[in-house]
């Protein structure tokens, strides 16, 4: 369903109008308001008089996480702090937090944003939401919260974790739309076989799942397992958390941006050049309607493509393709280029093999050495060692095959990879310790 038929579908030229004068109020905004924004703007000789069209947005330098980080906490925020409602952070595995912060009013942006959101993604009013996102700093549970209550839906605020208890509400409440990481969506569905349960007598229509890389054949996998409709939703903390892009659930070919609100970019993350449509790299966000903390050029790291034909289901909005991986996930093993979601691709085309797996990197003298461990199902462990040696050289076959890359492979008994309630760690690098 189109819930803003007036801006979701409006004709390019009238939303680009829009765009352009949502700009300007931004950019005048960060340039009174944040001294980050206004140095940048002085060091390069320009000033607020100089954007006049979408294409003078390229004049202005790219914001980055180490900008964001040299800020720390408040340093970004256009509005003074009695505006601000409420904050969240990135969770910081790779380095300080990142902090965000919000006005009521962008609250209420981001609830319609989520509320579009869930609606492209099959949600109704008349739906029950199992919101298995966490609830915390992390801008995933109350930013599908917000939009579900938005929405009309009834909400289940059920967090991660608890995972048995999360199957016994799933069977009496009858959940029909599921929101949760993908990883932690496999891990529902292994708990619930765990327990004698099956996805198949659940009520579970669609599952709207992000927050993390998963491939098309990751999608397969969800699919067949939770027996429900898997639609695929992106967003992160500095541009204002889930709700920036979507699939709608007619092609689940691409995410739709709000472009109302954002408007993106693929550059060349090596050299900044900014990359014409279809051509892959680096994802940048300029927001244009938020208050407390807009971001200008800000690079996201996430390597996808954008693609503007017009799309089955009516919406008029540039979409983004699956995001293929991050550049700081990205590996370089002996040269070659490798992000785990291609590793994911390979090892979900075999047989025997389940969608649980971990990539170690570890350095033997001058060498990177890559161990892929991925666990096979209880019966195939309990066969012969042959047959598990003739899997592993067949798999690590493929990954060089198709990758280029050498990798050894070890099968691992099923459980031995740790789930997770959140985002799922795929890559243990033991090169950086
Ligand atoms: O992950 C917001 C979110 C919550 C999105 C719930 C979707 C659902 P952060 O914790 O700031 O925010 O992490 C943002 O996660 O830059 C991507 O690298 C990754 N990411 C988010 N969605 C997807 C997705 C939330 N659908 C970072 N596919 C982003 C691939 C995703 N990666």
């Amino acid at each position: 369903m189109i819930l803003d038929i007036g801006f979701e579908t409006m004709p390019r030229e009238d939303l680009e109008a829009i765009i352009l004068r949502r700009l300007k109020t931004t950019i005048d905004r960060i340039y009174a308001n944040v001294p980050f924004y206004r140095k940048k703007f002085e060091e390069n000789g320009i000033t607020p008089n100089d954007i006049q069209s979408l294409e003078d947005l390229k004049r202005i330098p790219f914001t980055t996480k180490e900008d964001l980080r040299d800020n720390y906490p408040f340093g970004m925020f256009a509005v003074p702090m009695d505006n601000v409602v409420r904050i969240h952070a990135s969770s910081g595995t790779t380095g300080q937090p990142t902090v965000v912060g919000y006005t009521a009013r962008d609250i209420n942006t981001w609830a319609e944003l989520m509320a579009r959101s869930l609606a492209a993604g099959g949600a109704t009013r008349e739906d029950i939401i199992h919101n298995a996102y966490g609830y915390g700093l992390f801008t995933g549970g109350l930013g599908i919260h917000y939009g579900a209550e938005k929405l009309g839906a009834s909400v289940i605020p059920v967090s991660g974790g608890n995972t048995k208890r999360q199957i016994v509400i799933m069977k009496d409440f009858g959940p029909t739309i599921l929101t949760a990481t993908p990883s932690y969506a496999l891990h529902l569905a292994e708990v619930a076989d765990e327990m004698g349960v099956s996805f198949g007598d659940f009520k579970f229509k669609f599952g709207i799942f992000g927050a993390e890389p998963w491939s098309e054949k990751m999608r397969e996998e969800i699919e067949k397992k939770l027996n429900l409709t898997a639609v695929d939703i992106y967003g992160l903390s500095e541009v204002i958390g889930p709700g920036v892009s979507i699939e709608c659930y007619e092609a689940k070919n691409g995410l739709h941006i709000f472009e109302d609100h954002f408007i993106p970019e693929i550059i060349n993350p090596a050299t900044g050049e900014v990359l014409p449509y279809g051509e892959t790299g680096e994802l940048v966000f300029t927001t244009i309607t938020k208050e407390a903390f807009p971001v200008i050029r800000y690079r996201t790291r996430d390597i996808t493509s954008l693609n503007p034909e017009p799309c089955i289901c009516g919406r008029t909005h540039v979409r983004m393709n699956k995001i293929s991986g991050r550049t700081d996930d990205m590996l370089i093993i002996r040269g070659v280029n490798v992000f785990p979601s291609q590793i994911e691709g390979v090892l979900m085309e075999m047989d025997y093999v389940e969608p649980y797996y971990q990539l170690v990197v570890d350095r033997e003298g001058k060498l990177d050495k890559l161990t892929v461990m991925v666990e096979v199902g209880d019966q195939i462990f309990s066969d012969e060692v042959k047959q598990l040696q003739n899997l592993e050289s067949k798999i690590a076959k493929n990954i060089k095959e198709y990758l280029g890359v050498s990798a050894k492979v070890k099968l691992v008994e099923p459980k031995t990879i740790a789930r997770s309630q959140g985002k799922a760690v795929r890559v243990i690098d033991n090169r950086k310790i």
